[in-house]
């Protein structure tokens, strides 16, 4: 039989960073809204929670990838906006934003999570912030929450390797 490996929805204990931009705030803000809802209802401390304001999605990763490397946190999520414009700037900074996180992710000890919503209207950023399409933030800390305890379950699973190269019994009795 295979072994599933599934993660918990479990926030207790855990100490979460978000990264927000400020630009098209009155999207952003909503998502961050979204994001905090999700968090504590699943059990995490309002105090767990540090928040870093960033101007625009361009700057997100390269603060996320710092918060990620304080090992302060379990998590980081990030959040912004891109809506297209009349000039080719969005394609810029929503494509660069979209691979900084991707690299911060691979990089990083812990999940960092992409919760930066690219819309071609305002209506649609609208609709991905709260109303007929659900708001992106809950979804992205959703997805944290998941990770987080999967990285953990994978971290465990090493843990417990390496005891076992050692000492068996000592291993047995840790599972
Ligand atoms: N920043 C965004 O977060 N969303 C956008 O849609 C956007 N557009 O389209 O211009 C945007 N631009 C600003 C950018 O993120 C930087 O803050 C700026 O270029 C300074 O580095």
């Amino acid at each position: 039989m295979a072994w599933i490996h599934e993660g918990r929805l479990d926030g207790e204990g855990l100490r979460l960073a978000i990264v927000v931009s400020r630009f098209n705030s009155f999207i952003t803000q909503r998502l961050l809204d979204g994001a905090l809802d999700c968090l504590e209802r699943h059990g995490v401390e309002t105090d767990e929670i540090s928040i870093f304001w960033v101007p625009g999605a361009w700057e997100i990763p390269p603060l996320a990838i710092r918060v990620a490397d304080t090992g302060e946190f379990d998590c980081v999520i990030c959040l912004g906006a891109g809506i297209r414009g009349e000039t080719p700037h969005f394609e810029y900074v929503s494509s660069e934003s979209a691979k900084g996180v991707a690299q911060a992710a691979m990089l990083s000890d812990v999940p960092v999570i992409y919760g930066i919503i690219t819309a071609d209207t305002v209506d649609q950023a609208v609709a991905r912030a709260g109303t007929k399409s659900g708001n992106k933030g809950f979804d992205a800390a959703m997805t944290a929450l998941e990770m987080t305890s999967l990285y953990e379950a994978v971290a465990d699973m090493e843990e417990i390797g390496v005891m076992a190269e050692m000492a068996p019994e000592a291993a047995a009795e840790e599972e």
